[in-house]
């Protein structure tokens, strides 16, 4: 049978307009999503937004609409952008659909009759702009006297009547968890992080509200409705058919994977588990959690308004580009600066100079001195066998490193192979022994071929679109996929005129 994954995304809130940080969450979910697909494994990749709660209402009437048609068009905003983004997502869930609220309401039941929630008061602080609960002691004040969360969002006063989950009771259970399988949380800085955070103690959490009605409607609870949280977490669920056990998508729960950022590791790391056990369900195998692209120093939020539209930047530089820059540049789970010069440094130096010139090189001399046909293989030299070994090496390599979301690394790992690549071409020279050795010249053509087609096949996730066309020009039919590596490339065939996959950037002149 083929084995299942499930990989997902944050939903976003629409609150406001997507931006650089929601796209990539999103495209590194996708490369993953993308490489299992092309690894043989049957995926289902979710993504999709978050639209109850007070801070999605408060944007809606700022604007003076009603919060679901406010909804509509920032869900679809969020979607196009997605799609323009290339995000190979399997379903769009919003949670304001009619199979979210089904198995919302069946959660809360679930964990109800599991006597783990129970109705009290709460009062406290609260942070709209994070819809989160926070204590007095993780606050600090203001010169002006006002307080903030850790975030640095504003806290307001709440006090109402609310129905609790008992989380104080889910400690040890937690704990074990992280204990027994330390790839739940990576990276394992914020492993250390949740882990003391629940062994300081968990206080039973509020999960419904009274004071505002733009949510999910607690079942036989007039006047409550769920904490937007609770809502949100149980969309991974809700897109596998919950409660409907013999839903054709059950078969993908628990996920293997929850993509999130470093500001939300909490919610999944902490509260879903706990809702999960509570609710007897089966807990998802890996939270992931992504560090922040920063401008000016400066996380970008759509709070703060130092936004980039990652739609403008691939209109400016090229999706493919985009999406290589932003796995390539900063290691997954920690921050980095997003900078123009940064972005046309990557794509001068490693995609046009070291992995373009290497194919437009080789596949040029195959048009010219082969007459365009695919060279065939010779008895392979020293010098050969470590290009091709290393080249052969690189698809566990990278899985690996798919696994453990250290797309930086694996990307390093495919350019020491390309950079050896151009290495050997320098030093074989096919171009000369075109006049003294034919043979050996056509060996040495096949040879970079051979190592091009495993490096463009690798990088499919990361650049689709590109790779396609270098995939093309090397004379790779439609079998793309990872296991296609081990059957040679037809011999006899005449390849593609080549053309070049990655121009230079060249700033226009202002
Ligand atoms: O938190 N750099 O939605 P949200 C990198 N609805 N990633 C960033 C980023 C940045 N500057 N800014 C945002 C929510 N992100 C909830 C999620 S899930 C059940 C509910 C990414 O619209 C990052 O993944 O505020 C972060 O966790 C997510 O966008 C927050 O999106």
């Amino acid at each position: 049978m083929t084995q299942t994954c499930f990989i997902t995304t944050p939903i976003y809130y629409v609150n406001g307009a997507p931006h650089i940080g929601h796209a990539y969450t999103s495209i590194a979910a996708d490369v993953m999503a993308r490489f299992k697909r092309l690894d043989g494994y049957d995926v289902f990749f979710l993504t999709g937004t978050d639209e109850h709660g007070q801070k999605v209402e408060k944007a809606a009437a700022d604007k003076g609409v009603d919060p679901q048609t406010f909804a509509d068009t920032v869900s679809a905003d969020f979607r196009a952008m997605s799609d323009a983004m290339g995000i190979s997502y399997d379903d769009w869930i919003r949670t304001t659909e009619e199979r979210h609220k089904v198995s919302c309401a069946e959660l809360w039941r679930r964990i109800e009759k599991n006597g783990d929630i129970y109705l009290g008061h709460y009062e406290g602080w609260y942070a709209v702009r994070d819809e989160a609960f926070y204590d007095e002691a993780e606050l600090t004040t203001r010169p002006d006297g006002s307080k903030v969360a850790p975030s640095g969002a504003p806290v307001e006063w709440v006090r109402e009547p609310s129905y609790f989950f008992r989380l104080s009771a889910f400690q040890d259970r937690l704990l074990k968890l992280y204990e027994e399988h330390p790839e739940f949380i990576a990276p394992s800085s914020r492993r250390n992080e949740v882990t003391s955070f629940v062994k300081g103690g968990l206080n039973d959490l509020s999960i419904s509200r009274t004071t505002f009605n733009w949510g999910i409607q607690v079942p036989d609870a007039p006047g409550h409705v769920m904490y937007v949280w609770l809502d949100a977490l149980n969309n991974y669920v809700t897109a596998c058919g919950f409660p409907d056990e013999q839903a054709p998508r059950w078969k993908y729960w628990p996920a293997d994977v929850h993509f999130v950022g470093k500001d939300i590791i909490r919610f999944h790391a902490v509260y879903w588990p706990a809702f999960l056990m509570a609710a007897g369900l089966p807990l998802p195998r890996r939270v992931t959690s992504n560090g922040w692209w920063l401008m000016d120093g400066e996380k970008m939020s759509k709070s703060l308004g130092n936004v980039v539209e990652p739609r403008k930047l691939a209109e400016i530089f090229g999706l493919d580009q985009i999406r290589y820059f932003l796995l390539r540049e900063k290691p997954f789970g920690a921050d980095g600066s997003l900078s123009h010069a940064a972005i046309i440094s990557r794509i001068n130096v490693d995609l046009a100079n070291d992995l373009g010139n290497l194919a437009q090189r080789s596949l040029s001399l195959v048009a010219r001195n082969c007459g365009g046909v695919l060279p065939t293989r010779g008895t392979p030299t020293e010098d050969d066998k470590a290009l091709l070994d290393a080249a052969a090496a690189l698809p566990d390599l990278m899985r690996a490193h798919i696994d453990r979301q250290t797309f930086h690394d694996g990307l390093e790992e495919v350019w020491k192979v390309i950079r050896a690549a151009n290495g050997y071409i320098d030093r074989q020279a096919p171009w000369a022994l075109n006049k003294t050795d034919k043979a050996r010249m056509g060996a040495v053509l096949r040879v970079l071929v051979d190592t091009i087609r495993v490096v463009a096949t690798l990088l499919q996730p990361f650049m689709p679109a590109s790779m396609a066309k270098m995939l093309d020009q090397l004379g790779v039919g439609d079998q793309r996929n990872f296991a296609a590596l081990a059957m040679p490339l037809p011999e006899g065939q005449t390849l593609p005129h080549p053309r070049g996959v990655f121009p230079r950037y060249v700033e226009p002149a202002t």
